[in-house]
C-alpha cells in the first residue's frame, strides 16, 4: 500500500516574522511513532513542509495528516485534495482532538488523543474494509510500542535530529495547557519502560538528544533509572522541567551527571495572582531564584519560558521580565502572549465570559492577541511581547547575561549560545538553503559539553586559569 504521511507547515511559514531555523529543528516524531505500526511492506512517503517543498502529485492510498492548530487550515484543504483524488484520509493530533466537528467534514476518519491505541486499531478496521470515522483513544501505554520509524526522517534537513519523547504528558494541570484536553478520557501522564527509553537513546548517533516531554522530571523514579542509566552513555542532552521538580530533592544533580545541559522551565509569571488564574500551582510560593541558581550551579542553562496578558499583568510587565532574565543569567528566553487554545480550561473561562475575539485559527500562534484583555490594552501587549524579545536579545543584554555567571566556561557558553540562536539568521537561513544544517550538530555539542569546575573551588568556582578549549570537555 502507497501511504504518504504529511505535517502541513504552521501559517507563520508565511509570515513576514518567520525564522526558519525555529522551524527547522524538529522532525516530525509524531508522524514518524505512527508509520512503525505500518507494514514494511507498505511503500513510506513522510514529508515535512516545513523543510521541503511538498509533492501532492501522487496517487497514495492512505493520507495521515498531523493537525497542529495553525496548520489546520493548510491541513484541511490538503485533506480534501487528496480525497477528491479518490485516497482515503484521516487526519489527527492537538487540533483535531480539541474540535473534532471542524476537522471531520475533511477526513474519512479523524483520531482523538494519542494514537499509539487507536491508529494500530484502525489499520486493522481498514485492512479488512470497515474503517470507523471516529477513534477514540482510552488505553494510555507505551510498552511494547515498535520503535520509532527514523529512517522515514530526512537527518541532514534538522538541526535537532535526535529529538526523543520517553513520556507522554505531565502531572500538572495549568489552565492554559493543551495537556487535560488531549488525553482526556484516560491516563494524562505515563512512562516508557525504563530500558525502552534507553534502547531508543541507544540507536540514536552522535552525542546530543533533545527531549520533548512536557516534563521531563515529572516521574521521579522513573527519571531516576533513566538518568542512572544514562550516566555511561556518554550523552549530552536539552529537555523541559517545572520550577517545583528542579526544587525538590536531588533529581536535577542526577540529570546534570546524566548530560543535562540545558533546561527549557515554565515560570511563566511573577503574579502570584496570575498562576492562580492559570492553576499553575506548583509555581505558587517557589523560589525562582532558587531553581536557576541551582540550575546554574550544575552548569545548566536556562530556557526560561514567560507568558504574557494574564489579567493581573499590567503595563510594566515586559520591563520586569526581561530584566529578572538578565538579571538572573537566564540563557534564552520564550515569551508568549497568552493563547486561549480551544478545548482548554482557559478557552473554556474565556468562552464564558464572552472574551474571545476570533476563533481564526491561524491567529493562534501566541504572537497575536485572541482574547479580550483585562490589565492592558491588546496593542500595548502585542507591542510590549516584541519589546521585550528586542530587549532582551539586545547584544548588551546578551553580554550583560552572560557576565552573571561566575563561571569563565558558563560566561562563554552563554554568550556563544544566545546570539548564535538569536543573531545569525543569515547564516542558518544559508544553512539551511545549503542542507547543510546538520552539520552545525558538532558545535552544538561543543556548546553544551560539560563545565569543568576546579575541586578546591567547589562547584560554583571559576576556572579562569583554564584556555578555552580545556573548557569544554
Ligand atoms: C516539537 C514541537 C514543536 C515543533 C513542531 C514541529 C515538529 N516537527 O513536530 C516547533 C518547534 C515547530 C513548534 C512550534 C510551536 N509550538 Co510546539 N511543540 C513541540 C512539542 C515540544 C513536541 C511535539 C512532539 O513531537 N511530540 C511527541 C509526539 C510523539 O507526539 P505528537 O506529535 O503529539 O503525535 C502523537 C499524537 O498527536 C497523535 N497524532 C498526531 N497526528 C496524528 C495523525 C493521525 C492520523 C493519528 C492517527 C494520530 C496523530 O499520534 C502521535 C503519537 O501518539 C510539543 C509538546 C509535546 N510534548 O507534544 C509542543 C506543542 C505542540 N507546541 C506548542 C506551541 C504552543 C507551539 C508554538 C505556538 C510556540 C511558539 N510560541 O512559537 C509554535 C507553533 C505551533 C502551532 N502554531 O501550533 C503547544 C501546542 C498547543 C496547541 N494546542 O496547539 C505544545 C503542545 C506545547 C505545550 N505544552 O503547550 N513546536
Ligand atoms: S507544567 Fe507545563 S506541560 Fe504540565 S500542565 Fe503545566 S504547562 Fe502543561
Amino acid at each position: 500500500m502507497k501511504v504518504k504521511m504529511i505535517l502541513p507547515a504552521l501559517t507563520e511559514a508565511e509570515s513576514p516574522f518567520w525564522r526558519p531555523i525555529k522551524y527547522s529543528l524538529f522532525p516530525p516524531l509524531g508522524l514518524a511513532t505512527l508509520a512503525a505500526y505500518l507494514s514494511p511492506d507498505d511503500e513510506i512517503d513522510l514529508q515535512d513542509q516545513h523543510v521541503e517543498q511538498l509533492n501532492l502529485n501522487d496517487t497514495p492510498h492512505l493520507v495521515i495528516i498531523q493537525v497542529y492548530i495553525t496548520n489546520a487550515y493548510r491541513a484541511y484543504k490538503i485533506a480534501d485534495h487528496y480525497r477528491a483524488k479518490g485516497a482515503y484520509v484521516i487526519l489527527g493530533g492537538l487540533h483535531v482532538t480539541s474540535l473534532p466537528l471542524e476537522a471531520a467534514p475533511h477526513a474519512d476518519s479523524i483520531f482523538i488523543g494519542p494514537g499509539e491505541d487507536i491508529f494500530p486499531m484502525f489499520l486493522t478496521d481498514f485492512k479488512k474494509g470497515c474503517p470507523q470515522k471516529v477513534y477514540r483513544s482510552t488505553i494510555r501505554t507505551l510498552e511494547k510500542v515498535p520503535p520509532i520509524r527514523r529512517d522515514l526522517i530526512k537527518r541532514h534537513l534538522y538541526l535537532v535530529p535526535n529529538s526523543i519523547v520517553v513520556t507522554r504528558g505531565c502531572p500538572h494541570h495549568c489552565s492554559f495547557c493543551y495537556k487535560d484536553a488531549f488525553f482526556e478520557g484516560g491516563r494524562t501522564f505515563y512512562t516508557q519502560e525504563t530500558d525502552d527509553a534507553l534502547a531508543e537513546i541507544d540507536r540514536l548517533p552522535g552525542r546530543h538528544l533533545y527531549f520533548l516531554d512536557d516534563h521531563l522530571l515529572g516521574n521521579a523514579r522513573f527519571a531516576t533509572s533513566l538518568f542512572d542509566g544514562m550516566k555511561g552513555m556518554n550523552r549530552v542532552f536539552q529537555g523541559a522541567a517545572t520550577v517545583d521538580s528542579i526544587l525538590r530533592g536531588n533529581l536535577i544533580e542526577k540529570a546534570a551527571e546524566a548530560g543535562l545541559r540545558s533546561l527549557f522551565v515554565g515560570f511563566e509569571t511573577f503574579s502570584p495572582q496570575n498562576l492562580k488564574q492559570s492553576n499553575k500551582k506548583q509555581n505558587l510560593e517557589k523560589d525562582y531564584v532558587e531553581a536557576v541558581n541551582r540550575l546554574h550551579s550544575l552548569g545548566i542553562m536556562i530556557n526560561g519560558s514567560f507568558v504574557f496578558g494574564l489579567d493581573d499583568d499590567d503595563k510594566d510587565v515586559f520591563k520586569r521580565t526581561v530584566d529578572w532574565g538578565v538579571k538572573h543569567a537566564i540563557t534564552t528566553s520564550t515569551y508568549h502572549v497568552l493563547t486561549p487554545y480551544p478545548g482548554t480550561g482557559l478557552f473554556n473561562d474565556m468562552e464564558r465570559q464572552g472574551r474571545i475575539l476570533t476563533k481564526n485559527w491561524d491567529l493562534y500562534d501566541t504572537r497575536k492577541v485572541v482574547y479580550q484583555t483585562v490589565g492592558l490594552s491588546a496593542q500595548e501587549l502585542e507591542d510590549g511581547y516584541w519589546w521585550a524579545y528586542k530587549e532582551f536579545y539586545k547584544w548588551s543584554n546578551i553580554f550583560k547575561g552572560s557576565m552573571q555567571h561566575h563561571a569563565h566556561a558558563h560566561k562563554l557558553k552563554h554568550f556563544f549560545y544566545a546570539g548564535g540562536w538569536k543573531k545569525f539568521e543569515s547564516v542558518w537561513n544559508f544553512l539551511i538553503k545549503t542542507k547543510n544544517l546538520n552539520n552545525t550538530l558538532p558545535a552544538l555539542e561543543t556548546v553544551l559539553s560539560k563545565i569543568t569546575f576546579k575541586k578546591d573551588q567547589g562547584m560554583t568556582a571559576i576556572n579562569e586559569a583554564a584556555t578555552m578549549p580545556a573548557l569544554f570537555e
